[in-house]
């Protein structure tokens, strides 16, 4: 029996300030309905799909942007996201900055069943950029004044008949993000992102902003020998030109399907799950050939510490 998965990569165009939440839900369910018809089983959403990626701009007092997070979901705004969900059978995974009951702010996704159940909430680890106003930038990066990175790592679950992982944006660029997943024996792992193109600390990066968000995503998939879906929220939002080149990625390495444009944009692949012991039992056989023994600096030590 084969274990295939029909995965849509749903990736949005911009999201500006004016746009409300019902509309952008619209878009999500049209999405949807197109990776319905596709015959996709799954369909994976950007980080924070449901507003204009509001980090980007510094407000001293952060209750101010108390609006841009979800404190409930499904919600009644993205009732109709799941209602419809349901409906058609298709499982999804959504990002979306979430407030907790405890004043908490974290940048989260959840994984959606095919019934409708949430299967899993993941909060984002790897939290980029700046915590203080920078004010002679472009444009702010202010993740880490809008997020708690959270402490409860890479998990792994049961669901569509796979073992499912989760990481979001910045985290994609991370190896040990991919090899906690890897141990956990994970054959799929699901990704939104928003990177903007200008990289401000170091503008000479803006050129491969392409290359190695396909570099890390590629490698991430070979050494682990997993799927990976990376799903973009791109083009010119606020201002700000983002990255598109959302890409569904084999235990190969292979890119099998790739965005081509920066707005909404379905990509569909037909994923073998078996795929993965291609890779796992050979050249990838963790328990044969991995040498823990000697990587203890790995979960030992923080920053590079010189002889
Ligand atoms: N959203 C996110 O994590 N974006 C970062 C941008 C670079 S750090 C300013 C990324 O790694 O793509």
């Amino acid at each position: 029996m084969t274990r295939v998965i029909t995965i849509g990569a749903a990736q949005l165009g911009p999201i500006q300030k004016h746009h409300d939440r019902q509309s952008v839900v619209k878009r999500l369910i049209a999405l949807l309905q197109q990776a319905h018809t596709a015959g996709c089983d799954l369909v994976v959403f950007p980080e924070l799909a449901l507003t204009t990626f509001f980090p980007r701009w510094f407000v001293e007092n952060i209750s101010e942007t108390d609006h841009y997070y979800e404190t409930q979901m499904p919600s009644p705004v993205t009732a109709p996201l799941f209602d419809e969900a349901k409906r058609l059978g298709i499982g999804f995974c959504l990002g979306y900055a979430e407030l907790t009951p405890e004043g908490k702010r974290f940048n989260t996704q959840i994984l959606v069943e095919k019934d409708g159940s949430v299967v899993a909430k993941y909060r984002k680890v790897h939290i980029p950029g700046h915590e203080h106003n920078e004010p002679d930038r472009a444009f702010q990066h202010a993740e880490r004044y809008y997020f708690t990175p959270s402490n409860e790592g890479f998990g792994v679950w049961s669901a569509f008949g796979s073992k499912v992982g989760m990481m979001i944006c910045n985290d994609r660029r991370w190896p040990e993000t991919y090899r906690v997943m890897g141990l956990q024996g994970v054959e799929l792992i699901l990704c939104g992102y928003n990177t903007p193109i200008h990289y401000i600390p170091d503008p000479s990066q803006d050129i491969l902003q392409g290359f190695h968000n396909a570099l890390v995503m590629q490698s991430g998939a070979y050494q682990n020998g997993t799927w990976v879906v990376g799903v973009a929220k791109a083009g010119v939002e606020e201002g700000v030109d983002s990255l598109g080149q959302s890409m569904i990625v084999a235990p190969s390495g292979q890119i099998v399907a790739q965005a081509l444009t920066t707005d909404d944009e379905l990509i569909v692949a037909h994923c073998d799950m078996d795929w993965c012991e291609k890779y796992t039992k050979t050249l990838f056989d963790f328990d044969r050939y991995r040498r823990p023994e000697v990587y203890t600096r790995i979960t030992s030590q923080r920053g590079v510490e010189l002889n």
